[in-house]
């Protein structure tokens, strides 16, 4: 079974992720599908890409996938760990990708949707950022793509309580662009593609490239680098990291002890 579908649709590529069973968690597998995905449909020279899950999903997507996390001791989101791939496969690709988004999305999912560059949602979509639940040292790329996008105390208390954040208050923040009933998304996302697609396409992919590198242009010495790489491994030599992989693999709460 394919974890990912394709579709050319005029010209516009529809990536669909199709793991509801395991809510779409981001394996390796259904990662490489989607980097495979975009690949193709970069060769294509589409103008927009939708990025969607099978319609009427109550989970977009479930974030990492908690099984192929490494035990301690490894950075489990390493530069060239295939989610990370993914995440700049999406910033750097050529055309627009919008995030269709109905349900609950979750960890790297959320990330994965903040990479896009317009989102659109259903009411019931939510979108909680997980580490602290899982004991995992968040990576300063994927920092980046949050503080991008979200306000800063909003970012904090996601970050801090792990607490899904409602559609409502996802498009009051100005983190997504339209919220549409589950009736009406996949017409408006397309109409939204279309219009992309009308435009003149280099314009647009320069555009797109400028915004992303003028939103990573604060620069960080390198002796600032290596102290928050070296805060992030005391994370990921932890107890605690390793009990909060255990305790889901278990099917239980973690219990965490700060060590
Ligand atoms: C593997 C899964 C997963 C999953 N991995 O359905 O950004 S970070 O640092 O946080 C990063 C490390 C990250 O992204 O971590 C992942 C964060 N995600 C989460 O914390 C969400 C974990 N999942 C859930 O809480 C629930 O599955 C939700 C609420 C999403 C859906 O609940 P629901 O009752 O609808 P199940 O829990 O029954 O899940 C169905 C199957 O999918 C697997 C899960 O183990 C189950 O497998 P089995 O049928 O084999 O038991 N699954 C769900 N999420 N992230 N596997």
């Amino acid at each position: 079974m394919s974890l990912v579908l394709t579709e050319l649709k005029d010209s516009t590529g529809v990536i669909t992720l199709n793991n509801s069973e395991k809510r779409n968690a981001l394996s390796d597998a259904l990662v490489h599908e989607l980097i495979d995905a975009l690949n193709g449909f970069r060769a294509q020279n589409v103008r927009a890409i939708i990025l969607r899950a099978m319609p009427g999903v109550r989970v977009w997507s479930a974030g990492h996938d908690i099984t192929e996390l490494p035990n301690r001791g490894r950075d489990p989101l390493g530069w060239y760990d295939q989610l990370r791939i993914l995440i700049r496969s999406i910033q750097e690709f050529p055309a627009p990708v919008i995030a269709l988004i109905e349900g609950g999305v979750w960890g790297g999912g959320c990330e994965v949707a903040m990479a896009c560059d317009m989102l659109v949602t259903t009411p019931d979509a939510t979108f909680a950022i997980t580490p602290a639940k899982l004991g995992v040292p968040y990576n300063l790329g994927g920092l980046l793509t949050l503080m991008n996008m979200i306000p800063l105390p909003i970012a904090k208390e996601m970050l801090f309580t792990a607490r899904p954040i409602p559609a409502e208050q996802a498009w009051n923040l100005g983190i997504t662009n339209y919220i549409k009933s589950p009736e009406e998304i996949e017409d408006f996302v397309f109409s939204l593609a279309l219009s992309i697609g009308a435009n003149s396409p280099l314009s647009v992919s320069v555009m797109k490239e400028s915004l992303r590198l003028l939103s990573s242009a604060s620069a960080i010495t390198p002796e600032l680098f290596e102290r928050i790489q070296g805060l992030r491994r005391v994370v990921y030599d932890s107890d605690d990291y390793q009990e909060g992989i255990d305790a889901f693999r278990q099917k239980r709460k973690p219990v965490f002890c700060g060590k």
